[in-house]
């Protein structure tokens, strides 16, 4: 599914986000930056043990913050660490750190001059955030940052199946009644 939301096209795929050929991937991380499992594991294990040597010298990331590196052996020439927050339904701070860590990737990656970047469904695996409430949340601070400032010609979401695709896909469509003016589907 694609929509246009001023000059950006923004971009939901079913995928594996290591293969992906934006200038930059964003990484589900950890504090440590010291890589894990689920995409974290998967970014290392495609870029090479170059990026474990890079993010060693970063000296961690808070939650809802995130750090650049270069991106090796995948495609992309950047990967941006973005830390998501674990969830807990009774913490009011958890919906405003899973927005922190997609904005501070979009901050980052504006600040390198980088044009298109892929992202994955940050805490909705190993940190539990229910799907349903994380995407409206990770997609409505994209489209919020993309109609702000014409820094991206791509933004795409690579989910990794078919289910949480179709959440997205559900998500976005709500989310467009508020852009009608300034985005359509494809
Ligand atoms: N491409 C795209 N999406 C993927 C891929 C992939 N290759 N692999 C998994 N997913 P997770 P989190 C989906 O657990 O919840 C790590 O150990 C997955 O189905 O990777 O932010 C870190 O080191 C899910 O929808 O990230 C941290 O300790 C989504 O990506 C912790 O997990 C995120 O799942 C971060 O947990």
């Amino acid at each position: 599914m694609r929509a246009q939301i001023k000059t950006t096209q923004l971009e939901l795929l079913q995928g594996d986000i290591t293969r992906q050929d934006t200038a930059a991937i964003v990484n589900a991380a950890n504090s440590s930056l010291l890589g894990g499992g689920g995409v974290d594991g998967a970014i290392h294990r495609a870029a090479g043990p170059e990026l474990l040597a890079e993010t060693r010298q970063l000296g961690g990331c808070a939650t809802g913050d995130a750090r650049i590196t270069k991106g090796y052996r995948l495609r992309a020439q950047y990967v941006i660490h973005a830390v998501g927050p674990i969830y807990q339904s009774d913490d009011p701070n958890v919906p405003q750190l899973l927005a922190s860590a997609y904005r501070r990737s979009l901050e980052l990656a504006r600040e390198h001059g980088i044009r298109s970047i892929a992202f994955p469904s940050i805490s909705t695996g190993a940190y539990g955030y229910p799907l349903e409430e994380a995407a409206p949340i990770a997609l409505g601070t994209v489209c919020d940052f993309i109609s702000q400032f014409a820094a991206f010609d791509l933004v795409r979401f690579v989910l990794f199946n078919e289910s949480i695709y179709s959440v997205y896909a559900d998500a976005l469509r709500k989310l467009l009644h508020e852009y009608k003016t300034s985005a359509t589907l494809e």
